[in-house]
């Protein structure tokens, strides 16, 4: 074997053993994804049984390619290899987790968080405090035991919770800044800014509504005799 086919079957021999890696990292983390989306699930089905109503519209998950993963590696200076990004990588399992309300953003994050198997490793509230550009959005990374043949490995998952409102603008927001390869110019940046503001105002004004409309059901639920069919007089009263 000359030279260069030696280098050459070194080179498979590695892109090999990163594979595998990957596969592996990738098994731990599509494992975390899944628990903590049981773990949302059951929140919100359990949500509407006791009190009629979903704070969860939807969730997705992602996991981070290899190729997303060494960039930000090399973007931060670290050593890039599977073993350095599992070391400091925390989003290599993402969540989304997407609420109509923004309370219900808070009511999520604290029913998840105060389950006793999961680790709060990080809080940024980028809804309490909007980032310069106006991203909305309240970051967790969480940690969660997987149970694996060898034993309990704690694998870090990071959640966003956002409104609908919030994911709207931040998903318009995101192609600008990552998919479009010039910079942006200051009237679109500046337009995106208000906006922001725009939805923030949008999401309060919905809040305020929709406790409205809850103290009318859970009124309407606690008297006895507006549970029987209203007659067209009682209608035309109550509304
Ligand atoms: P991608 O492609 O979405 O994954 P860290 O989590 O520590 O590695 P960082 O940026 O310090 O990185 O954490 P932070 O602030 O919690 O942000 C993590 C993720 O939030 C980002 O991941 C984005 O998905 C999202 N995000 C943060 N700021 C903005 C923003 O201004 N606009 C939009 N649209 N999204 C934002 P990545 O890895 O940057 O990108």
């Amino acid at each position: 074997m000359n030279a260069t086919e030696e280098q050459m079957l070194r080179m498979t021999g590695e892109f090999q053993r990163m594979v595998d890696e990957f596969l592996e990292v990738q098994c731990r983390y599509q494992a975390a994804i899944r628990q903590v989306q049981t773990k949302l699930e059951n929140l919100d089905d359990e949500y509407q049984i006791r009190y009629s109503r979903n704070p969860i519209h939807s969730i997705q998950s992602r996991m981070k390619t290899i190729q997303s993963m060494m960039d930000k590696l090399r973007r931060r200076s670290l050593p890039v290899s599977m073993a350095s990004a599992v070391e400091n990588l925390t989003d290599i399992a993402g969540m989304r987790v997407i609420c109509s309300y923004i309370e219900d953003i808070y009511t999520v994050a604290d029913a998840l968080t105060s389950q006793d198997d999961i680790k709060v490793l990080r809080v940024r509230d980028y809804i309490k405090n909007p980032k310069p550009n106006g991203y909305r959005s309240l970051h967790l990374v969480i940690e969660i035991p997987v149970f694996l043949s060898e034993g309990r490995v704690n694998v870090p998952v990071e959640v966003q919770i956002r409104t609908i409102a919030m994911d709207f603008w931040a998903t318009l927001e995101h192609t600008l800044r990552y998919k479009v390869p010039v910079t942006v110019p200051k009237d679109i940046s500046d337009e995106l800014q208000q906006t922001a503001l725009d939805i923030a105002a949008l999401d309060q004004r919905m809040q305020r509504i929709h406790d409205r409309v809850e103290v009318l059901r859970k009124s309407w639920e606690a008297s006895p005799e507006d549970k029987m069919e209203p007659s067209p007089g009682d209608l035309s009263a109550r509304y």
